[in-house]
């Protein structure tokens, strides 16, 4: 019983001076449209998520919005929500949650995503695939024709033991498609660290990944690797803020 956004189409009120924060909070914005009181939520991480997590507070705090519970993915996140007052709990308290509202690097036309380059895929991934519908929050930067075509990272999870073993497997992988492979540091230059104590192996490639699917399961089947940045037939809607206004793609 999800509540249906109003138009599945506004326009933005003064396109000129939007700035992208501006985009993501219209994004946003359309997005809470989706929730109801009651609700369990799937809290995304990014800045495009953040401007959701600080809308559902503000109207929970003004009473428009009653008893959801909000299943955070990410130390980050769940630190914001905490500051809003947003009720907390775990995936293992509430393995079915009714919607996840999150943001993403790449959308390919079939609403295939790229995610992960704020470092939180995993729980994304656990929290996203739990959910009965899952709402991704872009602006129009983040539209590729093909995965990986946008030029930045696609980002794979791995264990730390023989980090470099999987690295030099992930490049070799992906070949054909020009892929550089880069250990993610921190910003004092030592390895980042997620928030599951793994690591992130970055996958820059020349040109878009060329069979999406099967490279999800072939990353996946290396030992040692804990998940990966695709997030393939995942996403009920994605809302897209463009200078042009705010519009929602389904499948
Ligand atoms: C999360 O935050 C990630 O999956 C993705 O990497 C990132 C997008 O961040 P932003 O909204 O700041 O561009 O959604």
């Amino acid at each position: 019983n999800l509540r249906t956004p109003k138009s599945l189409s506004v326009r933005a009120q003064s396109a000129p001076a939007l700035t992208q924060d501006d985009l993501k909070k219209l994004a946003a914005d359309k997005a809470v449209e989706y929730v109801s009181s009651g609700m369990v939520l799937g809290l995304g991480t990014g800045s495009t998520a953040a401007f959701v997590v600080a809308k559902l507070g503000e109207l929970l705090n003004s009473g428009q919005l009653k008893d959801i519970v909000g299943i955070p993915t990410s130390k980050r996140t769940e630190e914001q929500a905490r500051q809003l007052g947003i009720p907390l709990s775990v995936l293992d308290d509430h393995p079915r949650i009714d919607l996840a509202i999150d943001g993403a690097d790449e959308v390919d036309p079939f609403l295939n995503l790229v995610k992960g380059r704020g470092g939180a895929l995993l729980r994304e991934k656990m929290v996203e695939a739990a959910s009965s519908k899952f709402v991704v929050v872009v602006d129009e930067t983040k539209l590729v024709t093909g995965l990986g075509g946008s030029g930045l990272a696609m980002p794979v999870e791995v264990v730390q033991f023989c980090w470099k073993y999987n690295l030099v497997r992930l490049q070799e992988l992906f070949k054909e498609e020009g892929c550089e492979a880069k250990l993610r540091l921190d910003s004092d230059g030592k390895p980042y660290v997620t928030d599951n104590f793994n690591y992130i192996v970055d996958l820059y490639f020349k040109t878009p990944i060329k069979d999406a699917n099967s490279a999800g399961k072939e990353i996946s089947a290396f030992e040692g690797v804990v998940e990966h940045g695709l997030f393939l037939d995942m996403a009920t809607a994605v809302i897209i803020a463009g200078t042009g206004g705010v519009s929602v793609k389904t499948k």
